[in-house]
């Protein structure tokens, strides 16, 4: 049987960035509240899952490749709130204002890494913050927050992750990091 590895494709965030995510988080106090790790935060881009390792090499091609035909761009962050679906929400996001090139990337890179149709809905730029465990009675009332002040990320860089699931947390970590230089 071939080996095989769990990837995702994700752009890292800056440490400040990271902190704030993780200080916003910790104000929602909830038992079926599991806050992300800090230093698995991330901008979901790509989720590629199980695939055999010897695969890894191409994924890493398709990425560099992909990288060199998007230039950096900024997200602006919308809010802090409980999501993806506001009324059977099953995380806690930090969401950002919808956005042409985020958009573009997320399709390209999906199209070039899967056999799958590309998602006709518009992919949502989002950095998880927290999930609600299955085994707790779901949270309610939670309030969304709109910073009143601009927070905003540049997205300069996309990496490949390596993911380890394991409890109560999965293992992220970056295999490789790619310079958008479009
Ligand atoms: P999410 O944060 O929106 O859930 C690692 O889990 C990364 O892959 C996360 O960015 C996660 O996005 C994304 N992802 C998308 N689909 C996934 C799935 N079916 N299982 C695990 N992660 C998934």
């Amino acid at each position: 049987m071939s080996q095989t590895t769990r990837l995702f494709i994700a752009a890292p965030l800056p440490e400040e960035l990271k902190k704030y995510f993780s200080e916003q988080a910790g104000r929602y106090k909830h038992e079926a509240i599991r806050q992300v790790p800090i230093d698995n935060l991330h901008l979901t881009l790509y989720f590629i899952g199980n695939v055999p390792a010897s695969q890894l090499d191409t994924i890493q091609d398709v990425t560099a490749h992909m990288a060199q035909q998007f230039a950096p761009f900024t997200l602006q962050l919308e809010a802090i709130e409980p999501g993806p679906k506001p009324r059977s929400p099953r995380l806690i996001w930090a969401r950002f204002k919808s956005h042409d090139v985020f958009a573009q990337l997320s399709r390209s890179l999906t199209q070039a890494l899967s056999a799958e149709p590309p998602l006709s809905r518009e992919p949502k730029p989002h950095v998880t913050l927290a999930r609600f465990r299955k085994d707790r009675p779901v949270p309610h009332n939670l309030e969304p927050f709109h910073p009143h002040y601009p927070v905003t990320l540049e997205v300069n860089e996309i990496a490949v992750w390596h993911s380890e699931l394991g409890s109560p947390h999965p293992r992220y970590s970056i295999l490789q990091r790619y310079p958008l230089t479009g």
